[in-house]
């Protein structure tokens, strides 16, 4: 619910693999999850988060869609080289060494389309990840893997849910629309 009391769902936008990528990001990185200490994110959760939009209402995504149609349509390869770890959220992610300058464009000019639907969007600095297992307490093994490429052709708009089992997503629409 919004401070007003109408109905909303919690939303980030995110690049959102395909069938192929989420394929391949499982079986490159499968055993470092394994070994990581921590729980995987489930297969068909992968994602990587451009803007976190948190709370909104049916007016805002109906503002956020329409101006996430007019955006220009994503066309870049993404080269995931590296490990991380955010010790703080206890998250092994895999990354980037080099952002991509139409990534980091796509993701400022999304979190600008929430600020003008009225949201307020995490305002640290972007940085973009795949988030591979979350509850790691232990500093995992970071050593780079083999390099995977995901070619980036659209966005999302993604839905987190609240589950018995924790946070799941669900895909409510891909930028541009696939049909
Ligand atoms: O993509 P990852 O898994 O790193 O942690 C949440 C998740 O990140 C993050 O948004 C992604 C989709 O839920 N998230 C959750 N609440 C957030 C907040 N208040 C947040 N990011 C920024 N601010």
């Amino acid at each position: 619910m919004t401070g007003a009391g109408l109905p909303t769902r919690r939303l980030f936008f995110a690049c959102w693999p395909t069938p192929a990528v989420r394929a391949m990001l499982c079986r490159e990185t499968g055993a470092r999850v394994r070994h990581c200490g921590g729980l995987p994110v489930a297969p068909a959760d992968l994602h990587l988060t451009l803007a976190f939009l948190g709370q909104v209402d049916d007016a805002q995504q109906a503002a956020l869609v329409a101006a996430a149609r007019r955006l220009a349509v994503p066309d870049f390869s993404l080269a995931l080289d590296r490990y991380g770890w955010f010790e703080a959220a206890q998250v092994l992610w895999l990354g980037c060494r080099e952002v991509p300058a139409a990534l980091a464009r796509l993701a400022g000019e999304l979190a600008g389309q929430a600020r003008a639907a009225g949201l307020q969007p995490d305002p640290r600095p972007f940085r973009p990840h795949v988030t591979l297992a979350r509850k790691v307490r232990n500093p995992p093994d970071l050593a780079p893997p083999r390099m995977l490429t995901w070619p980036v052709g659209d966005f999302a708009l993604v839905e987190s849910l609240a589950a018995p089992a924790g946070l799941r997503y669900r895909l409510c629409r891909r930028f541009p629309d696939s049909g």
